[in-house]
């Protein structure tokens, strides 16, 4: 009864193990997102941090993210900055949002952003940034791998324009990453499995010396 007792919990225990292994590499975590479906509203809230000349251009508006202003004096021009978010040892960060140009022209930009934690939000030039600009009204996705990222860092929109009609709108942000491989399960799986080849070699020398 003992060795039926084996064959029916350990066997299937080493199979889940393996399974666990395989299925772990592709799990995706998120980090933070926002689908902006909130009311309409001069303050963007879930934890936004507004740049802004006009209360009512950094915003909710038709369930997305509205940025649309200028600054004069320095750049941002317009932005929206989400700090302290972490990584929670999470590896292969990225972000991805929809966005549309609002009046650009081909001279105007808006960028993506992240630094470590408490980096200046004016200090663009910290930032590590990724633009973009359009000059039609047509939604597109942007999928951006935040490489070497801190495990606590800030993420801005910003824009870089010189009106206060120019602007884009954000929709579905979300900052995920993967759940890295257990890595010592394979490793002792594979210990394992030499221990089991070593005893069958040792039982092989056994019989032949018997
Ligand atoms: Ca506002
Ligand atoms: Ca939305
Ligand atoms: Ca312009």
């Amino acid at each position: 009864m003992v060795t039926m007792d084996m064959r029916n919990t350990v066997f299937p225990g080493i199979t889940a193990a393996f399974l666990m292994v395989a299925a772990g590499a592709a799990q995706a975590a998120t980090i933070f997102a926002d689908d902006f479906n909130r009311p309409a509203g001069n303050s963007v809230g879930n934890g936004w941090a507004e740049r802004e000349s006009e209360a009512d251009d950094v915003a909710i508006f038709a369930d997305r993210l509205r940025l649309r202003d200028f600054v004069s004096d320095a750049l941002p021009s317009a932005s929206a900055l989400q700090t302290g978010l972490t990584g929670g040892g999470l590896v292969n960060i990225s972000v991805s949002f929809d966005w549309r140009g609002i009046n650009l022209e081909s001279d105007d930009r808006f960028y993506f952003g992240w630094a470590a934690a408490g980096t200046d939000a004016l200090a663009v030039d910290l930032w590590t940034n990724t633009g973009f600009n359009s000059t039609d009204d047509q939604w597109r996705s942007a999928t951006i791998s935040l490489a070497s990222v801190p495990n606590l860092f800030d993420v801005m929109f910003w824009s870089k324009v010189s009106q206060r009609s120019e602007g884009f709108a954000i929709d579905n942000f979300t900052v995920s990453g993967d759940v890295p491989a257990p890595v010592p399960l394979p490793a002792a799986g594979w210990l394992m499995l030499a221990g089991i080849g070593g005893l069958a070699a040792a039982g092989r020398r056994r019989r032949r010396a018997g």
